[in-house]
Order: C-alpha cells, then sequence, then structure tokens
C-alpha cells in the first residue's frame, strides 16, 4: 500500500517500501536501509579480505615453491661453448644482466649458476646493487652482473639504484638485455628509456625474451622481436626466447652470450662463483624474506647490516643481524605481533642461510629505526648503498654514460662524504 501524498500523488518510496526521505544534510536512514548499507558494506570488505588473503597465499606458495628447488644441489648451466674440433679461442669477459624491475634478471642470474646468490621477489626494485656471478664452461668464462631493475629514480636510493645498472652497462662487454614476452610490438615506455642508455653505449647486445612460459600467444612475440630488431639495428648480435623460472632456453642463451664475448684469459679462479662475501649474500637473504614479508611501502624502507658473522663451520654460523626501517611504525610492523613476523621471516632466511653455508646456522635479528636512511647519502653509504658511487665520479665525463642528473648527484655525495670541502 502506498501513502498518499498532500497534493493527492503517492510518494516515492525506496525499495524496502519505505517512503523516501529528503536526503539533507540532516537526513536519516531509516532502521531499515542501515542495515541493508551495513550488510552490503560487510559482504564488499569480507571479499576484498578474501581477495587479498588468496592473492597473499598464491604469492607465498609461489615464492615457497621456489625456494624448495634452491634447497637442493644444481648444477650451474656451463655447456661446452665449442664442438669437437672446432677452432676455439678462449673466451671471457663481462655481460650485464640489464632490464626494467621485476623481469627476471636476478631469478636468471641464480638459475645460471645453479644456485641463489641474489634476492628475488615478486615486488619490483628487489635488487639494489650489481651482484657478480661467474660461469665456467669449456672453453670460456663469462661474467655475469645482476643489475638493479632501470626506473625513472625519484629519491637518492633509486638514483644510486639505476646509476648501478648505468654502470654495469658502461662497464660491460655485452649487454644482456631481458625484456617480458609479450604478443604485440608495442616497446613498452620503460623498455623505451632503456633503449636509448643501451643505443649510448654501443655495445652488443643479446635480447633475453623472459617468461615465455607465461606466454599464451607465443607467435605473437614474432611482433615483439621484430620492433627491437628495427631499434637496435646492427647492434643487436641475437635473441633468445627463455623461461628462468622454468630453466628453458638457458643453454642456448649462455652459448649465444658466449660468442659474443672477447677472447682472453679467465679473470677468476674456477672455484670463485662471486666477488661479493658471504656476509653480503647472507644481508641479502635476509632483506629478501623482509620484503617478502611486509607490504606498501615497508620492502622499500629496509636495509640489512651484518654485525657479526661467527664461523665454527660445519658445526655452526652464529650471525647477528639489524633490520634498519625508517620510521617507529615501521619498526612495530617489521616485529609483528608478539614478534611474530621477525621470528617468521628469520627462519626463513635461515632455512637459505644455512643451505648457502652448508652448515647449521644461528640467526639472531634486531630491527633498529635509522630515521629517513634511503633519502639521506651519508645513511645510505653507511648500510653499504654508496662506495660504487664514490668509485664511479673517479671517472672523466667522458667516461660516464650516467645522464647528467645521475652525474650531479655522485658528485654531490663525493665532497661531502671524502672530506674535501672547504676546511
Ligand atoms: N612466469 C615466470 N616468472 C618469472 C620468470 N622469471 C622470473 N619470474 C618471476 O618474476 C618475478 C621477478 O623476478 P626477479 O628475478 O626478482 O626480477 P628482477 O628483474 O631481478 O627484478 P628487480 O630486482 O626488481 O629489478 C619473480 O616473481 C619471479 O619468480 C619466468 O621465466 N617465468
Ligand atoms: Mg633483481
Amino acid at each position: 500500500m502506498r501513502h498518499k501524498s498532500r497534493k493527492g500523488s503517492a510518494p516515492k518510496t525506496n525499495k524496502f517500501g519505505a517512503p523516501k526521505k529528503k536526503r539533507g544534510k540532516a537526513a536519516k536512514y531509516t532502521p531499515e536501509e542501515k542495515k541493508a548499507i551495513a550488510v552490503r558494506r560487510q559482504k564488499k570488505d569480507d571479499e576484498k579480505k578474501r581477495e587479498h588473503v588468496e592473492k597473499k597465499r598464491a604469492q607465498e606458495e609461489e615464492q615457497q615453491a621456489r625456494e624448495a628447488t634452491w634447497e637442493k644441489e644444481r648444477e650451474p648451466i656451463e655447456p661446452a661453448l665449442y664442438e669437437e674440433g672446432e677452432e676455439h679461442p678462449f673466451r671471457c669477459g663481462y655481460a650485464a644482466l640489464v632490464g626494467r624491475p621485476n623481469v627476471g634478471k636476478s631469478t636468471l642470474l641464480n638459475a645460471l649458476l645453479g644456485q641463489k646468490l641474489a634476492a628475488t621477489t615478486h615486488k619490483p626494485q628487489t635488487t639494489r646493487k650489481n651482484l657478480l656471478g661467474v660461469l665456467n664452461p669449456q672453453g670460456g668464462q663469462l661474467m655475469f652482473l645482476d643489475t638493479p631493475g632501470h626506473h625513472q629514480a625519484k629519491g637518492p636510493l633509486n638514483r644510486y639504484m639505476v646509476a648501478q645498472a648505468e654502470e654495469a652497462m658502461r662497464d660491460a662487454d655485452v649487454l644482456v638485455w631481458l625484456v617480458e614476452a609479450r604478443a604485440d610490438e608495442a616497446i613498452t615506455p620503460g623498455n623505451q628509456r632503456i633503449l636509448k642508455v643501451v643505443q649510448k653505449t654501443h655495445k652488443p647486445v643479446i635480447l633475453l625474451i623472459n617468461k615465455v612460459d607465461s606466454l599464451k600467444n607465443k607467435e605473437g612475440m614474432l611482433h615483439q622481436i621484430a620492433s627491437y630488431q628495427e631499434q637496435l639495428g646492427e647492434q643487436l648480435q641475437d635473441v633468445v626466447p627463455i623461461s628462468a623460472r622454468k630453466g628453458l632456453g638457458l643453454v642456448a642463451a649462455v652459448k649465444t652470450v658466449a660468442k659474443a664475448l672477447p677472447e682472453g684469459p679467465a679473470l677468476f679462479p674456477v672455484d670463485e662463483v662471486t666477488d661479493r662475501s658471504e656476509r653480503e649474500i647472507v644481508a641479502e637473504f635476509i632483506r629478501e624474506k623482509a620484503m617478502l614479508e611486509t607490504k606498501d611501502e615497508l620492502p622499500y624502507s629496509v636495509a640489512v647490516t651484518i654485525d657479526s658473522f661467527e664461523d665454527y663451520r660445519p658445526r655452526l654460523v652464529r650471525v647477528l643481524a639489524t633490520l634498519h626501517v625508517e620510521r617507529d611504525s615501521q619498526k612495530a610492523i617489521m616485529i609483528g605481533k608478539g614478534g611474530h613476523r621477525l621470528k617468521s621471516l628469520g627462519t626463513r632466511a635461515r632455512k637459505d642461510i644455512e643451505f648457502l653455508l652448508a652448515s647449521k646456522v644461528y640467526l639472531e635479528l634486531a630491527v633498529r629505526v635509522t630515521g629517513g636512511w634511503s633519502s639521506d647519502q651519508k645513511r645510505m653509504l653507511d648500510l653499504g648503498y654508496g662506495q660504487e658511487q664514490l668509485a664511479a665520479v673517479k671517472l672523466s665525463d667522458e667516461e660516464m654514460v650516467l645522464d647528467p642528473e645521475m652525474l650531479a648527484a655522485a658528485a654531490e655525495l663525493t665532497e661531502e662524504e671524502m672530506g674535501l670541502g672547504d676546511e
């Protein structure tokens, strides 16, 4: 039944049959309406929460699956570079693994080495410093440099990361450019920026099209390849489709990169897999787990220092490390309710470290607020991000491929940090 208005026409009712009220400032919902709105809101919230939990579980499962695969011995990808009887000059040189963040550079380095050295996560900007990994196939030595993803850098830490990548490009003999497999001809804006830097180096380029396992239309990839061929011309030596995660195409990739390297004797002893210390790798493993256990801005606000490393191998290695965050609120999140998060990331990191060091490991973690470290060059230096930048500015301008903004940032740092000021 409808109410009759004074004018005789029936007033409009809402869907619950109650007369509609004017929604002025003082407008009120009827109890039924309020209840319905609350129910709808609750449903939406529940759905969002469910989606978030499912996404997190899927990411964690992915990560755990990857971790599990590193908990067993693997062989490095070291195919003989020459057929029997073939002329075989020994080849040796640096190959910089470059590309956008999250394209799979560190996953590839680990897969090539047959062991986990580099931190990898599903989050972009995981790698912050260049990391060397050495392969010794018969007939050559390949020195791969994993680099931070190339991006539009804003703060000092990001500028440092991009400077690292560009420095590796400048020093390398060959650029191994990773792009994600796509089924169209578009070179993304991020890759257009990389293209400019790559072209400036005039170095030979091997294009690795990664993640082919997740591309349905593999033929579409030919359009993508054609675009890079057109842009790079002679500079592009070869293209190899790969899946770093599944280990597809890696033998072909190693052989192709080796062919582009100069002739020369080995620079590293064959049993040296990297130039980084175990302490540094351990710190990276801890940072990786901290990134995986946290969200929003926190993954990017964490730095790790190793305070002590007592080596009683094979019985025990005792590691004390500090996780540096930028604010008090982040410290609380990092520790988690009742220390739950810190404990969980510690357990996950310890497993990787035990496998790396082939020893039982006692790992003790502390969390400290090192206020605003990622935008303070002095603090960045203390936390291990800066040495290379200091070295870089000793080079002449002509030797630099860095853009002027980066040069300015690096120059600023030397003046302050090296005590070359007025006094
Ligand atoms: N499907 C698929 N995923 C991959 C492949 N290679 C890497 N990934 C995933 O891509 C994500 C990023 O991998 P990373 O190796 O950390 O990428 P990155 O290029 O080093 O990233 P930054 O260090 O941030 O520059 C991870 O979730 C990897 O598991 C691949 O061949 N196929
Ligand atoms: Mg990386």
